[in-house]
């Protein structure tokens, strides 16, 4: 059954959907006249195609002063053909700065991609402390003022989909200015979700504001089972009175119910491969294929992030050259960096070092003739999918990651048939695992023996692997990750209906 079906059967009159950034960011063209940038990403795409079923809004953070000035308004998406309302809220700076950058990332992002140095960090101060209370929790605040105000009027049931670590605790606030008024909740978490031995790390006031948060959700959506689980366990060790029931995946909790659920987030397929056919992608290609030449290419494409792995799959491709001398000269290692948290001291130096390590690499094993790795820093989405195109093998080699999008718009594109190798850390690891090469992040030993067996496969398997990849991709794409959401939320209101 289609998403539409799906739409057509719920029992919801309205969705809101809420993140920290917004669909669009208002923009003022040279007239002065208001218009509007939209985000990148299927995420968007799939999200606002919602208003093609259900009365849909969008709630976030204004992130320029033209998006404050506009505050809401009605905004019609070239690709959607179909009307939304965008509402922005308005946190004062130094709130926000609390709640992002203190908060947010790097505390949650750096805890649930388990990046924490323990002997050093993280270091729970007088100022998390305040960031917490007067940046998080004020923000969260915020968010459930807006969306009570939005939900009061309203005669029919209304669904919020929350958006990810930003709003753990929007749900709580929620109920508690409804009073009693019925809604639905779900969250979506992108990122992924480490077990209690983990999050025992966190001050308890903190993991239990977020758990007693979390467990005002109706629904809760995860990446993976093991995220899921995960969640589950912690609520187990560190939510008092909670009862957990692991085979209906659903914790109980001041007489409220939550349902845990994994939908493996997807890409827009159909939408990824216009852009591939696109005039833009294939002058970006016949770039790349002059820097290519005759050279099996290895490619990654990251946001700028400590968490994405970047220095050991130089450090395997170093191992590589050094083992195998017979790829020196005929092998080019592509590296496409977005730049990302560019203000955090961390993400400086992981660049820092980055640079650094590459250029040893060229330095030792370059020639006048022949550059090991080419590395370029900057966004530029066509070109990343023109190279996607090209690859012989495509490393992804997270130390932790939700999902990836990238192995899974790869495999769609590339003309190559072209060899994944995944960390076995990765969300997209649970669906695409085998049809990957699965490697250890942390291992660059095993990580250089799989770019080995990866450039050295024949035909014959490496066409059976990326056709496995396209299907599942192919089959469970964007929208089945919706609908998925959608059909759970039905079946539970089945259910409690039943009971
Ligand atoms: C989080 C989780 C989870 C490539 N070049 C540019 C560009 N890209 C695209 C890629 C891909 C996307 O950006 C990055 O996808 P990831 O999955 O690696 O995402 P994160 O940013 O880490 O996001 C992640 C995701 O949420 C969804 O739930 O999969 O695990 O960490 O589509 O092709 N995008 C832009 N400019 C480029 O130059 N804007």
């Amino acid at each position: 059954m289609e998403l539409k079906n799906s739409l057509q059967t719920d029992q919801f009159s309205e969705i809101i959907i809420v993140s920290n950034r917004g669909p669009v960011t208002i923009t003022k063209d040279e007239q002065g006249a208001t218009t509007y940038k939209r985000g990148s990403g299927g995420l968007v795409t799939a999200l606002t195609g919602l208003a093609h079923y259900k009365k849909l809004t969008w709630v976030a953070c204004a992130m320029s002063p033209e998006d404050s000035e506009w505050k809401h308004g009605q905004i019609c998406l070239e690709d959607n053909d179909c009307d939304l309302t965008v509402r922005f809220i308005n946190p004062d700076p130094e709130a926000y700065d609390g709640f992002y950058n203190q908060i947010s990332n790097p505390l949650l992002w750096f805890l649930q991609h388990s990046m924490w140095d323990v002997p050093r960090s993280p270091v729970i101060d007088y100022k998390t402390w305040k960031a917490w209370d007067t940046g998080y929790q004020v923000v969260n605040r915020q968010f459930a003022k807006e969306i009570a105000e939005l939900v009061r009027q309203k005669k029919k049931p209304v669904l919020i989909m929350l958006q990810d670590y930003h709003l753990y605790l929007t749900a709580r606030y929620l109920k508690k200015y409804l009073r009693g008024q019925a809604v639905t909740i779900l969250l979506f978490v992108h990122i992924p979700w480490p077990g209690p031995e983990y999050w025992g790390i966190l001050p308890s006031r903190m993991r239990y504001e977020i758990l007693d948060g979390l467990a005002a959700v109706d629904l809760m959506g995860f990446q993976t089972s093991e995220d899921g689980l995960n969640f589950i366990r912690t609520c187990e060790n560190f939510l008092p009175k909670s009862v957990v029931r692991y085979r209906n995946r659903r914790v109980r909790y001041r007489s409220h119910d939550t349902f845990i659920r994994d939908f493996p987030i997807s890409i827009d397929v159909g939408a990824l491969e216009a852009m591939a056919e696109s005039a833009e992608v294939a002058l970006y290609q016949e770039e790349i294929a002059r820097q290519v030449n005759s050279q099996k290419m290895i490619l990654r494409v990251d946001r700028l992030e400590p968490s994405k792995n970047i220095l050991r799959g130089f450090q395997a491709y170093e191992s590589l050259l050094e083992m195998h001398p017979e790829y020196r000269g005929n092998v080019i290692f592509m590296a496409y960096l977005i730049p990302s948290r560019v203000g955090v001291e961390e993400y400086q130096t992981y660049l820092d070092e980055i640079m650094v390590f590459v250029g040893r690499i060229n330095a030792h094993y370059g020639s006048s003739d022949w550059e090991p790795v080419r590395l370029l820093v900057g966004e530029n989405y066509p070109r990343a999918v023109a190279a996607m195109k090209m690859y012989n093998v495509l490393l992804v080699n997270s130390i932790a990651d939700g999902m990836n999008l990238v192995a899974k718009e790869g495999p769609i594109v590339n003309q190559k048939d072209g060899v994944l190798i995944l960390s076995e850390r990765a969300g997209a690891r649970q669906q695409l695992g085998n049809g990957a090469l699965v490697i250890s992040p942390v291992d660059i030993f095993d990580t250089q023996k799989a770019l080995h067996q990866a450039l050295s496969m024949d035909i014959d398997k490496r066409q059976e692997k990326v056709a496995f990849l396209r299907r599942i991709v192919r089959e469970e794409d964007i929208n089945y990750w919706l609908k998925s959401q959608i059909d759970v939320l039905n079946s539970i209101k089945e259910k409690g209906k039943q009971e």
